[in-house]
């Protein structure tokens, strides 16, 4: 296993819209994120991952880039930018910014020469297709509502867009695109930032039959989008020609990939890409905008297929996004036991064999918001979506239903960071989205002044692995997998064995830990009654306890 500096960091995503606004205009901006550093180093974390700061129409929140070498207005300047790069590497913490290269805005200046003719130069930067017998050229279809072809006026073709329309997808095929590509990432690059993460890399590459999908390929159409044939090809290309000229990683969000596929592209003798996320955890139980049940032995079955890959692999453990509802909601009880369970999930995030990956306000276990009518969603997936879920015959009352436990709108409500008017997120009396109503209670204020606070809880466990490379490449192994309540397994380094347990359940148990040890000393756990050594293998767990010990076998 190399050691790498990218395998020992943790990573913290920020929103940079939904973070801090420092000029009051309602709008979280680049300088919010330089007067907050201070906080971020108090947790920890070595590396930040900005969601897109370029310029942008902001149809999907900076997903839709309109120059790429701008930054978007509202949230500041160039020298910003340059100030918080910086400030950051002052600091000691990596910046890692966010590559959004499968497609563009409809605004982006390519775009807007490509739509007026055929013979445009600019024409095969996008997928362009004529329409097939008065319909679509193909049944694909958009992640945000409809057909992923937008018909034009100006030359009555039809361009591909497999998020909004405002989105048109870059055609990779093109060799003009990818050098371009790989130019604005030079650009980046040497102004010193330490790497990127790729949206949808998964889907730049595309099969140029242009076949329809099958009804069963429809379901879960990024399964198909995420087979491009020259996925690895255009991959090694990057790597080539800009990735392998600096000392940075690359995260792919591989969206519809299989874990055979993310092998292959993050196999560090492939040279592709460094890491990549799959979505396997995250979205367990997801079936697009509904929440099923899923059970502990199938999460755990997750955690092991992801962690257990040979020495050229190497995992990103996350359970929070921008994408996705908060974590103590999905995976813990943010009702009766909210700090206790968001503790648990911070153990198994920060103890896992992978680089963590956190997200803005899971420190301080910020939760889903009430959401009451459709209206109050600002996610364009929400309304794109509408349409399908009423010719499905499901009513609004139950999409909300579905909604509050899934939709992308519980992560980008506003940071909150003290009991004051919108939780101290902006002096400006209206912000540009929600602020959760429990902002008095869950706050980083309140969280940095109780030292025995969900956040203090996240900054003893950066720290633990901070200074214990050992347990950060130890090998992992579950070792209760059919147990329904109790998740324990036990990570093996080099010189320490670690044992992780945690009661992921309402129920307290008296469990039987699965292995003989004759030695063990608490290293941390969220419960104070915890003793500090094991005394016999059977352990009493009170509801949402988590542990983790050194033990001698
Ligand atoms: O829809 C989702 C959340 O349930 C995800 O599937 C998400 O759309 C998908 O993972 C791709 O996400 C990325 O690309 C999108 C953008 O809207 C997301 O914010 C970004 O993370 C298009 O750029
Ligand atoms: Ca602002």
């Amino acid at each position: 296993m190399t050691q790498k500096w990218w395998k020992e960091q943790v990573v913290y995503q920020i929103y940079p819209r939904s973070f801090y606004d420092a000029n009051g205009d309602g709008i979280g901006d680049l300088k919010g994120i330089l007067l907050k550093l201070d906080y971020l180093q108090l947790l920890g974390i070595d590396t930040l991952w900005l969601s897109p700061h370029f310029d942008s129409p902001n149809d999907d929140n900076g997903y839709d880039i309109r120059d790429y070498k701008k930054v978007m207005e509202e949230f500041g300047t160039m020298e910003d930018f340059d100030l918080l790069l910086e400030t950051c590497h002052k600091k000691n913490i990596k910046l890692v910014i966010d590559l959004v290269i499968n497609h563009t805005s409809d605004e982006h200046a390519w775009f807007t020469q490509s739509r007026t003719s055929k013979n445009n130069p600019y024409r095969d930067y996008y997928i362009w297709k004529e329409s097939k017998d008065g319909h679509p050229p193909t049944n694909w279809t958009s992640f945000f509502g409809g057909s992923a072809w937008e018909k034009t006026t100006e030359t009555n073709e039809y361009y591909l867009h497999y998020f909004s329309k405002k989105q048109p997808d870059l055609n990779w095929e093109n060799k003009k695109v990818r050098d371009e590509v790989y130019a604005l990432m030079h650009y980046w690059l040497k102004k010193g930032i330490d790497g990127f993460r790729m949206d949808v890399i998964s889907f730049i590459s595309k099969d140029q039959h242009f076949l329809d999908l099958t009804s069963e390929e429809l379901n879960a159409p990024e399964n198909t989008y995420a087979k491009g044939p020259k996925l690895d090809l255009y991959l090694k290309e990057m790597h080539q020609k800009v990735l392998s000229k600096y000392d940075i990683f690359s995260v792919g969000e591989a969206f519809g990939i299989s874990r055979e596929a993310m092998l292959r592209i993050s196999d560090e003798t492939a040279r592709e890409l460094d890491l990549v996320f799959l979505f396997d955890i995250i979205r367990i139980g997801r079936d697009d905008w509904i929440q099923n049940e899923w059970t502990l032995p199938q999460l755990k079955k997750l955690f092991t297929l992801q962690s257990t890959t040979d020495p050229h692999h190497w995992p990103t453990v996350f359970l929070n996004n921008h994408d996705n509802p908060r974590s103590v909601c999905k995976y813990g009880n943010h009702k009766e036991y909210r700090v206790k369970s968001a503790k648990l999930l911070a153990l198994l995030t920060l103890s896992q064999k992978g680089t963590p990956f956190l997200y803005q306000g899971e420190e301080i276990g910020m939760t889903n918001y009430p959401f009451e009518n459709l209206d109050e969603f600002d996610d364009l997936q929400v309304k794109g979506s509408l349409p399908k879920v009423l010719k499905n015959k499901i009513s609004k009352e139950i999409y909300l239903e579905h909604l509050n436990q899934s939709s992308r709108d519980h992560s980008r409500t506003v940071m909150q960071w003290n009991a004051k008017s919108n939780g101290g997120f902006s002096k400006s009396p209206m912000s540009w989205f929600l602020i959760n109503p429990n902002y008095r209670k869950i706050n980083v204020e309140n969280a940095i002044n109780d030292s025995d606070s969900i956040f203090h809880f996240y900054r003893k466990l950066i720290a633990i692995r901070r200074q214990s490379k050992d347990l950060i490449y130890a090998d992992y192994k579950d070792l209760d997998p059919d147990h329904t309540q109790v998740f324990c397994y036990e990570r093996v380094g080099l010189k320490q064995t670690y044992l992780v347990i945690l009661n992921v359940s309402n129920d307290a148990t008296n469990y039987k830990i699965p292995m003989p040890f004759s030695k063990s000393s608490l290293i941390l756990s969220n419960n104070l009654k915890t003793s500090d050594t094991l005394k016999t293998n059977a352990i009493e767990l009170e509801p949402w306890d988590a542990l983790i010990f050194k033990i001698i076998k």
